[in-house]
């Protein structure tokens, strides 16, 4: 792969750029220009570069309006709702997130349903965000059918990736972000792009035989992580991202889509939790003693420390030429 180096400030920029040339305004282009440039930042290449042909083409299709105001409602003193009003998810998540964080520091647990929006990123932003207030984070979308169920070999769910974010006084969170697929179609696609193959597991072919080629999977379906573990997970996700919040789920987003190839419009739910309130002011101290010991053992790490170990580095990113060379042709 020829790569192509790059400035933390250069992403932000030419994302930001492409983006206001393709129909956004400021607000929305510097709130998803930040999450593109922090993906790229944290090493998550699946969910930043790589996104921005997707997003070009959600916003010349007219699917997604580059200058909706999201719109915020406080339902109960703990559940907030944001309209996104066809947003891309990034600048209702600005905006609800710090309300969230408030009214959960009041009660002791809340929760944010974003609807209307178009969700095409990682979720760590949203929940390392609670994290870094202090508040424990758990945040779902669900996406377009690509999954099949355990025990069926048609796709209904989407990726549908959890994050969850525990805050620590004494260092980074922790924080993990995960499809509930055995992988996210991202990463299927970047192994496409570099001639890649998969692990066992990953997914079935057109014809419903297990396969390990990207290409052959993508025309097919992904499996579950885990087996049924993974699908009930899965499940989950799809039951608090369209279920709870009213939007769609992934096979009514299909359905409903234009199929562009940019983000369908879906929900997402953003849960806060306070430790303070719920097991008073010792809970840092006894979860260090919990995760001193895990990290003692051989071979342990916390989900996270990768990101944020790559975060401490502000130089140089490598991006790939080829994408690079796409986003310039989008970026006029
Ligand atoms: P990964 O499998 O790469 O990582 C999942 C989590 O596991 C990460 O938090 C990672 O932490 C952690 N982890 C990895 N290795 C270890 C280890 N050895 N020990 C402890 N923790 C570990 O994620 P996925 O490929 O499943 O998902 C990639 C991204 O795709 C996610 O950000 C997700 O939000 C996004 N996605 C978005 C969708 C959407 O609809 N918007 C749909 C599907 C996925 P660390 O980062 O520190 O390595
Ligand atoms: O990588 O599976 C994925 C994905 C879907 C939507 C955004 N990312």
């Amino acid at each position: 792969m020829t790569t192509v180096p790059m400035t933390l400030k250069d992403i932000y920029q030419l994302a930001k750029s492409v983006m206001i040339n393709n129909g956004c305004d400021q607000p929305n282009a510097e709130a998803l220009a930040d999450i593109i440039m922090r993906a790229e930042r944290d090493g998550s290449h699946s969910h930043g570069l790589f996104r921005v042909a997707g997003y070009v083409k959600a916003l010349r299709s007219g699917k997604v309006d580059g200058k909706a105001k999201p719109e915020i409602e406080k339902i109960t003193p703990a559940i907030i709702k944001v309209h996104g009003n066809g947003c891309f998810a990034p600048i209702a998540q600005s905006l609800g997130l710090p309300t969230l964080v408030e009214s959960t520091k009041k009660v002791g647990i809340g929760a944010l349903s974003l609807t209307g929006i178009h969700h095409f990123a990682a979720l760590w932003p949203e929940t390392e965000y609670l994290a870094d207030n202090g508040l424990v984070g758990i945040a779902c979308t669900a996406y377009m059918p690509s999954v099949a169920p355990a025990g069926s070999k048609t796709a209904l769910f989407g990726t549908n990736p959890i994050s969850f974010a525990w805050p620590r006084r004494e260092g980074t969170p922790i924080v993990y972000d995960m499809a509930t697929a055995s992988m996210a179609m991202g990463d299927v696609q970047i192994a496409l792009r570099d001639g890649q193959i998969l692990p066992e597991g990953t997914g079935l072919n057109a014809e419903g035989e297990p396969s390990i080629d990207p290409a052959e999977i993508i025309k097919g379906v992904l499996l579950p992580f885990g087996g049924y573990k993974g699908s009930a997970i899965s499940l989950m996700v799809e039951l608090l991202a369209a279920g709870l919040t009213g939007e769609q789920f992934s096979y009514e987003a299909k359905e409903n889509d234009n199929g562009d190839g940019g983000p369908p419009r879906g929900g997402e739910i953003i849960i806060g939790i306070s430790p303070d309130i719920i097991a008073g002011p010792k809970w840092n101290e006894h979860v260090k003693n919990f995760t001193d010991k895990m990290l003692a053992m051989e071979g342990v790490r916390l989900p996270g420390a990768r990101r944020h170990q790559n975060r401490l580095n502000t130089g140089i990113r490598e991006i790939d030429k080829n994408l690079l060379k796409t986003i310039h042709e989008l970026n006029s």
